[in-house]
């Protein structure tokens, strides 16, 4: 294991309840739709311009909106979402994350982001934690959004290790799916049944450490 690529929403802070949010208020506003709370989990890992055609389709007004008009809505979503990330502080940070990252230091393990999130910059400088991750993929420089690979193979070129030295850790069936498709190894953090396709799932980020995930990577990749 030389390289861990971390997915941000979800695992280094829970900004997915931000996120529906800032999507509810918009389909409740601008389309007149009510989302129900099970929509959730659709949205994660998904980008800004996928999530919203995503809600599209559910309220079946796919058709009803011009390019322009898309962009404008998610503009729109971005602007109530960057409202309320910019409160985001240290106490925000997932638990056991920081002794999991300063682990990997010790480790000498190189660590990156790999977030299909356009505010990554901001979350990670808002929770303090630049300091641990030597680089981070830009998702605008990127072809295909999760579940595509695109991603996790950007993250780990720029950390220059091997993807199959790579451990992506996160905690949607879209991220996991783009991991698995990169050729790395996956371990997911949340629901066992829901998150399957991962190599290894830990209920919490509080089961991150580096013996177990370093297992994780030693038992798929033999
Ligand atoms: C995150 C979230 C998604 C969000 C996407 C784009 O991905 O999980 O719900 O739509 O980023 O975010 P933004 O609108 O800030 O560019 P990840 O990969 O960090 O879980
Ligand atoms: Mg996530």
């Amino acid at each position: 294991m030389q390289g861990i690529l971390f997915d941000v929403d979800g695992i280094l802070t829970d900004t997915a309840k931000f996120h529906f949010a800032a999507w509810s208020r918009l389909a409740q506003e601008k389309l007149q739709v009510e989302l129900p709370v099970e929509f959730e989990s659709n949205l994660k890992g998904v980008s800004r311009v996928d999530s919203l055609v995503r809600i599209m389709e559910y309220a079946g007004i796919t058709d009803q909106y011009s390019l322009g008009q898309i962009t404008a809505l998610a503009n729109e979503k971005n602007a109530y979402y960057v409202q309320a990330i910019s409160q985001l502080t240290k106490a925000d940070i997932l638990p056991g994350i920081v002794a999991f990252l300063q682990e990997l230091k010790e480790h000498d393990i190189p660590c990156a982001v790999a977030s299909a999130s356009k505010n990554a910059p901001l979350i990670l400088k808002n929770l303090g934690l630049n300091s641990y991750f030597a680089v981070i993929a830009d998702p605008a420089q990127v072809k295909h959004g999760k579940p595509a690979p695109d991603l996790f193979l950007a993250a780990a070129q720029k950390l220059q290790v091997p993807i199959q030295e790579c451990v992506g850790i996160e905690d949607a069936v879209a991220g996991v799916a783009a991991i698995k498709a990169a050729g790395a190894v996956a371990v997911a953090v949340g629901d066992k049944i829901e998150l399957q396709a991962a190599d290894r799932v830990v209920s919490t980020t509080a089961d991150l450490n580096y013996t177990s995930v370093n297992e994780a990577f030693r038992q798929s990749s033999s």
